[in-house]
């Protein structure tokens, strides 16, 4: 950032340090690129806030490309598969096999958080904590601009050269994009998961996605000594109504293995919370001089482990389209929206498709039932689905080197 007499200039604004905008701020700074994330929340809060937990090897290998998965190749736990338990009987769903060798990653969106702020300051980036007020404003001229009021309650205004949207669901950059230019395609799902982190070692050495009449859990976990799980709740569900003996009995019930001896471990809630459910896509992700990225352009349900994926594969694209465009190539800019929606789509049926899978749909009759059953037994006996699941799973398209391409005509 340049400040001359008091007015700032940057080449991208950036506004949000989630995962996109961060891994967008330092993609940049590698190709010699200066920009400034703006973040209404702290930094405590940004570093603590509890989502994600699973990493496609794609996001896995763009992290290493990109010098920053020094702790995550230390602490990351590499998984190759995943287990669906329905009809009280555990299946393994084996990716490695399946995939020609490919697994995911279990490492918390909190630590690679950490991580990306502290590889931005450790380089000289620039990231405002706790503004407000942000506001983007001349986006179809080649000179947009950012304006917030500073963590001091000062008003601040930057000129950028490009702004990129990377501010999550509720963020004030789609909204930006004139409503008779978007094309939102939506769903909401008539369920909510309640999540919890424990202070115990995980159950399972893979996570368990269960099918069960009382609703869909999941068991996954974030080290070998603290486990990340999940129950489907009732959408306007309150927290209140689940006290720590509630949840570990439903828990229970919901992975309950008769006579296999296999048992929940049980220890102290140290986070809980409910979040709703919602399929949500709008394009294109480009406006003029704005381009949008992650969770601002489209959200998925996790039951896929799909968003955070998405967010770092928008900015893999954006960063070499961002690179071309500022030197006057507006080439790789124009098709960035194509290039990411596709993408897009697969992983937004994907996580549809798992989502209406497992859960139980309040008021659904047996027929639904044995459609779902009939559909987990495909996966789990016939090698081609099962391939399917384990391909979409660990990312596809797959982000291997000089690998996939969506045809053209797409
Ligand atoms: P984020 O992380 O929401 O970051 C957006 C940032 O923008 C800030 N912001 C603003 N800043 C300035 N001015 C404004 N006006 C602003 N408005 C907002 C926000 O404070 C925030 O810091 O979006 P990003 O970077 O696109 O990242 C997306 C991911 O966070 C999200 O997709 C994933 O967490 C989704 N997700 C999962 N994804 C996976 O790939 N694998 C998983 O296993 C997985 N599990 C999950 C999940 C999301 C969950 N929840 C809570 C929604 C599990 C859960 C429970
Ligand atoms: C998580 O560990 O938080 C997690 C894992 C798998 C999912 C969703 C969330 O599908």
């Amino acid at each position: 950032m340049k400040r001359t007499n008091g007015a700032m200039r940057t080449q991208v604004g950036i506004v949000g340090a989630g995962p996109a905008g961060l891994l967008l701020s330092h993609l940049l700074a590698l190709r010699g690129i200066d920009s400034v994330v703006v973040e209404n929340r702290s930094r405590a809060y940004c570093e603590a806030r509890q989502r994600a937990g699973v990493l496609e090897d794609g996001t896995v290998r763009l992290l290493r490309e990109s010098g920053l998965a020094g702790r995550l190749d230390r602490e990351g736990l590499e998984h190759g598969g995943i287990y669906l338990q329905f009809d009280r009987e555990r299946h393994h769903i084996d990716f490695r096999a399946l995939t020609g060798g490919r697994t995911v990653t279990v490492y918390a969106q909190t630590e690679i958080v950490k991580d990306l702020i502290a590889q931005r300051l450790v380089d000289g980036g620039v990231v405002h904590f706790e503004v407000s007020d942000t506001v983007v404003d001349q986006l179809t001229s080649d000179r947009p601009m950012l304006r917030y009021t500073d963590a001091d309650g000062k008003k601040q205004e930057i000129t950028c050269d490009v702004i990129a949207g990377c501010d999550g669901f509720h963020g004030i950059c789609r909204p930006a994009i004139p409503a008779e230019l978007r094309t939102v395609r939506e769903r909401e799902y008539p369920y909510s998961w309640l999540g919890i982190l424990a202070d115990v070692p995980p159950s399972t050495d893979e996570l368990i996605y269960a099918h069960h009449r009382r609703g869909f859990a999941l068991h996954s976990l974030r080290s070998l000594t603290v486990s990340r799980l999940y129950l489907q709740v009732d959408p306007d569900e309150s927290i209140d109504n689940w006290p720590e003996q509630r949840i570990w009995d439903e828990l229970a019930r919901r992975f309950d293995l008769p006579g296999s001896g296999w048992e929940l471990k049980r220890g102290p809630v140290i986070y809980k919370g409910i979040t709703p459910m919602r399929s949500f896509v709008s394009a294109p992700m480009r406006y003029g001089r704005l381009f949008l990225a992650g969770d601002a352009a489209h959200i998925v349900p996790p039951t896929g482990a799909k968003g955070l994926n998405l967010a770092m594969a928008d900015v893999d694209v954006l960063a070499p389209a961002l690179e071309a465009l500022l030197k006057g190539d507006e080439g790789l800019a124009d098709s960035y929206s194509a290039a990411c929606l596709g993408r897009v789509w697969r992983a937004t049926h994907f996580s549809w498709w798992m989502t209406t899978m497992l859960h139980r749909t309040p008021g659904a009759d047996e027929m639904e039932t044995e459609l779902q059953l009939s559909q987990l037994r495909y996966v789990v006996s016939s090698r081609a689905a099962a391939t399917s699941l384990a391909e979409n799973y660990t990312g596809y398209p797959p982000r291997l080197p000089d690998s996939f391409r969506y045809p053209d005509s797409l």
